[in-house]
C-alpha cells in the first residue's frame, strides 16, 4: 500500500522537485560527465604537482565540453594567482603562473558550464583583485564559536590529528572555488594553548589537506602566550626572553607547516593583552612578531578594533590611536581594520582609518556572520554592504580614493594586499544555519577576488549554481537578496541609528537597555542619544567631532545636517524629532515609515518565496519559508519595540497609515 502511495506521489510531484536536499553541496552541483563525453574529450597536463592534478580531475569528472590543455607558464608574473583561458569549440588552452592559478581556472570553467554560460570562444583573463583572501573563524578550541550561528566549529579538535573528517576537504573545495587561499582557523579571543606542540601538529593536519586547494592556514594568537605558555616572567615585545620564545615558537609552526601564513592579533582590546600592558606600543608589538615571521615570508594582520570606556567617542578611538603609529609598522604587517568605525553593525559609513594611514598596509574586515543582522534567521545578501564599503571614496588621495583602491595595491603598492571576513560556517549541515547565508560566504571570495563584480551578478551566479538556472526562479530570488540588507536596516536601525541591541546577545531590540554598572559604552543610549529634543549621535564640531576624522568633502557632507544622506544622519547629528527630511516629513514620522517599511518588504519576500514553491525542492523550501516566518516576527517586533520606546521622549502620534504596535 505504502508503495503504491509513494509511487502515486512521484507520478504527481516528479521525483527531482520532491527529492530531499539538505543544502550540504553549497553551490558546488556540478553534473559529473557521461562515458561518452569522457571518451571523446581530453584534459592534458605536463606536470604532477598535486594542485594542477586537482584541477585536472575537477575537469575529468565534471566538465562535459571540449578538451583542455593546462600549462604553467612561469614568464607571465603579472598573473600570479590568476589565469587565462582561449579556446574555441574544439580546444582550451589555460594557462596560470601559478598550479593554483589553473586551480581556480577549472572551477571558473565548470562554474560558466553550471551557468548555463557560452563557452564556445573563450578569451578570459582574470586576475584577483586582492593577493591574500582570507577567512576567519572565531571557532574556539571546546569548539564553541564566538557570534557563530550555524552548530559548532567544523574543527574536531579533540580527534585531531588521527581523524580526518571529510567536511575538511569539502570545505576547502568550496572555498577554493570562489578563490578564499587563507584562513585563520581560531578566534581572535585567542587560546594560548593554540600554540602548544600538541595543537601545532593537530593544525599541521589540517593545512595538508588545505595546501591540494592553495589553502594557507593562519592562527590567531594571544599576546601573553609566552608567559603563559612558555613561563617567561611577562610578554613585554622588548623582552629578549619574550622575543626568543616567539622565535622559537614561529621556527617550530614552520617546521611541521613550511607554507604557514601568519598572525592575526587583537591586542589591547575588549580584555585582551597586548604591548600597552607593558607601556609599549601596538607598532612594538606587531613588528616584534613580524620580525619572527620575516625569514619565512609571514604575515602579521594586526587588528585595529580597539576602543575603551572612556569620555572619548568610541567611533575615533581606532584612527586616535592608529595614526600617531603611521610608518612605525613593519613592511610584513597589514593592519587590520573593520569597515566601520563601530562594529559590524546592519550600516556603517566607512571607518574614517582607511587611507588615513598613509605609510603603513591597510586591509578590510568584514563580518560574514550575522552577528548584528539577525544571526542565521535572517535572510540578509550582504554584497550590497561590503561594496558599499569598498565603493566608499574616502578622498585620501585625491577624488577617486576608494577604500577598494586603498587596499588592493592600485593607490597604495604593498608586498601583500588582503581582505578578511569573519566566517558563518559551523557544522550544519547546511554549513551556515540559513540556506542563504551560504550566498554571503559566496559573495565574500567573489568580491575578494573581483570587487568590481556588482551584487547583482554574484547573486544571479550563486542562485543559479544553488537552485536553479531557469530565469523565472532566478529573477525574484534575486530581486529579494537585492532588497534584503536594506530591509534589515529598515525594521531594526533606519536613517543611522546603531548598536540598540539587546545587550550581549546581540538578537534583539533594546533600545532602554541599561545594564546596571554596565561599560557605558556597551549601554544603547550612548549611540541614540534619544531624549525630548530629538534623536541620534551629535559627531559634528558640536559633539564628539569624530565628523574631524574624515577628509573634505566627505566632512562637508557627513557634517551637515542638510547635506547628509539620510542613511548616516543619525549617525552623525543629533536630529530634532520635528525636524524636516527630504521627504517632507518629520524626522519622527520618516523613523515609523522606515520601521513600517521593513515589516512591509519581509513580509514581501515570503510572498515571493511562497509563489516559487515546486520550483526548488521541498525540503530547501520549507526552510526558507520557516526563517522567514521567524524574520518576519522579529521585524515586527523591532518595529513595535522601538517605535513605542523612541515615541516616550518624541510624544509624536505614530502615523495612522502605518501597522500599529501593540
Ligand atoms: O563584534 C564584537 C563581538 C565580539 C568580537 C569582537 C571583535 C571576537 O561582539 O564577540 O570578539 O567584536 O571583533 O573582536
Amino acid at each position: 500500500m505504502m508503495k503504491v502511495i509513494i509511487l502515486l506521489l512521484l507520478f504527481i510531484f516528479p521525483y527531482s522537485i520532491v527529492r530531499a536536499e539538505d543544502g550540504s553541496k553549497l553551490w558546488l552541483r556540478y553534473v559529473s560527465v557521461s562515458k561518452d563525453v569522457a571518451h571523446n574529450r581530453s584534459i592534458s597536463i605536463h606536470s604532477k604537482d598535486p594542485i594542477i592534478l586537482l584541477a585536472k580531475q575537477e575537469l575529468v569528472n565534471f566538465w562535459g565540453k571540449q578538451s583542455i590543455e593546462l600549462a604553467v607558464d612561469r614568464k607571465l608574473t603579472y598573473l600570479k594567482d590568476g589565469f587565462k583561458i582561449t579556446g574555441n569549440l574544439n580546444r582550451i588552452k589555460v594557462i596560470a603562473h601559478e598550479p593554483v592559478g589553473l586551480l581556480y581556472a577549472a572551477y571558473h570553467l565548470l562554474q560558466l558550464q553550471a551557468t548555463n554560460q557560452p563557452v564556445s570562444n573563450l578569451n578570459i583573463e582574470e586576475i584577483p583583485s586582492f593577493d591574500i583572501r582570507i577567512l576567519n573563524h572565531w571557532d574556539n578550541l571546546d569548539r564553541t564559536v564566538e557570534r557563530g550561528y550555524a552548530g559548532y566549529s567544523l574543527w574536531k579538535w579533540d580527534e585531531l590529528p588521527g581523524v580526518i573528517s571529510p567536511r575538511y576537504e569539502e570545505y576547502a573545495r568550496a572555498n577554493a572555488s570562489i578563490g578564499i587561499n587563507a584562513v585563520v582557523i581560531n578566534n581572535v579571543n585567542a587560546s594560548p594553548q593554540i600554540l602548544s606542540s600538541q595543537y601545532v601538529i593537530k593544525l599541521k593536519s589540517l593545512a595538508d589537506i588545505f595546501r591540494r586547494y592553495g589553502i594557507k592556514v593562519y592562527l590567531s594568537v594571544n599576546f601573553s602566550s609566552p608567559k603563559i605558555l612558555g613561563g617567561t616572567k611577562d610578554s613585554d615585545p622588548l623582552n629578549p626572553e619574550v622575543i626568543l620564545w616567539w622565535k622559537n615558537k614561529v621556527k617550530e609552526i614552520y617546521q611541521v607547516i613550511p607554507d604557514f601564513g601568519g598572525f592575526l592579533v587583537k591586542a589591547n582590546s575588549e580584555g585582551q593583552p597586548g604591548p600597552q600592558d607593558y607601556g609599549r606600543t601596538h607598532a612594538d608589538g606587531a613588528n616584534m612578531l613580524a620580525d619572527a615571521l620575516k625569514a619565512y615570508h609571514g604575515v602579521i594582520m594586526w587588528r585595529a578594533f580597539v576602543y575603551n570606556p572612556s569620555s572619548e567617542d568610541r567611533a575615533k578611538q581606532a584612527y586616535q590611536e592608529f595614526v600617531p603609529l603611521d610608518g612605525a609598522f613593519r613592511d610584513n604587517v597589514i593592519i587590520q581594520i573593520k569597515n566601520g568605525p563601530i562594529d559590524f553593525q546592519p550600516r556603517e559609513p566607512f571607518n574614517p582609518l582607511f587611507g588615513a594611514l598613509q605609510k603603513s598596509n591597510e586591509m578590510v574586515e568584514f563580518q560574514i556572520t550575522q552577528e548584528y543582522l539577525g544571526f542565521a534567521n535572517h535572510l540578509a545578501y550582504l554584497a550590497p554592504l561590503f561594496k558599499e564599503t569598498l565603493d566608499s571614496d574616502t578622498y585620501a588621495d585625491g577624488k577617486g580614493s576608494t577604500v577598494a583602491k586603498l587596499t588592493d595595491g592600485t593607490l597604495r603598492p604593498a608586498r601583500k594586499t588582503a581582505i578578511a571576513a569573519v566566517a558563518n560556517i559551523g557544522e550544519d549541515i547546511n554549513w551556515t544555519g540559513h540556506h542563504f547565508g551560504q550566498a554571503n560566504w559566496f559573495a565574500f571570495g567573489r568580491l575578494a577576488w573581483n570587487h568590481e563584480l556588482s551584487s547583482e551578478q554574484i547573486a544571479e551566479e550563486w542562485i543559479s549554481m544553488t537552485f536553479s538556472t531557469d530565469n523565472k526562479f532566478i529573477d525574484p530570488v534575486k530581486k529579494m537578496m537585492m532588497g534584503s540588507r536594506e530591509t534589515v536596516v529598515n525594521y531594526m536601525m533606519p536613517l543611522g541609528l546603531h548598536h540598540i541591541f539587546a545587550f550581549d546577545h546581540h538578537y534583539g531590540p533594546e533600545p532602554w537597555g541599561d545594564q546596571e554598572g554596565g561599560r557605558p559604552d556597551w549601554m544603547p543610549w550612548y549611540y541614540h542619544h534619544a531624549d525630548t529634543v530629538g534623536l541620534g549621535f551629535d559627531r559634528t564640531s558640536n559633539g564628539s567631532n569624530a565628523i574631524s576624522q574624515y577628509r573634505p568633502p566627505i566632512q562637508e557632507v557627513f557634517g551637515d545636517i542638510q547635506l547628509c544622506p539620510d542613511q548616516y544622519l543619525l549617525w552623525f547629528h543629533h536630529v530634532p524629532w520635528s525636524y524636516t527630511m527630504k521627504s517632507g516629513r518629520s524626522m519622527w514620522d520618516e523613523l515609523c515609515y522606515k520601521y513600517d517599511a521593513g515589516v512591509q518588504q519581509v513580509r514581501a519576500m515570503q510572498q515571493v518565496w511562497d509563489r516559487l514553491e515546486g520550483q526548488v525542492d521541498q525540503q530547501r523550501f520549507v526552510e526558507v519559508q520557516s526563517k522567514l516566518k521567524i524574520q518576519s516576527r522579529d521585524a515586527v517586533w523591532w518595529k513595535d519595540a522601538c517605535l513605542l520606546y523612541f515615541q516616550t521622549f518624541s510624544k509624536k502620534p505614530i502615523p495612522y497609515d502605518i501597522e500599529r504596535p501593540v
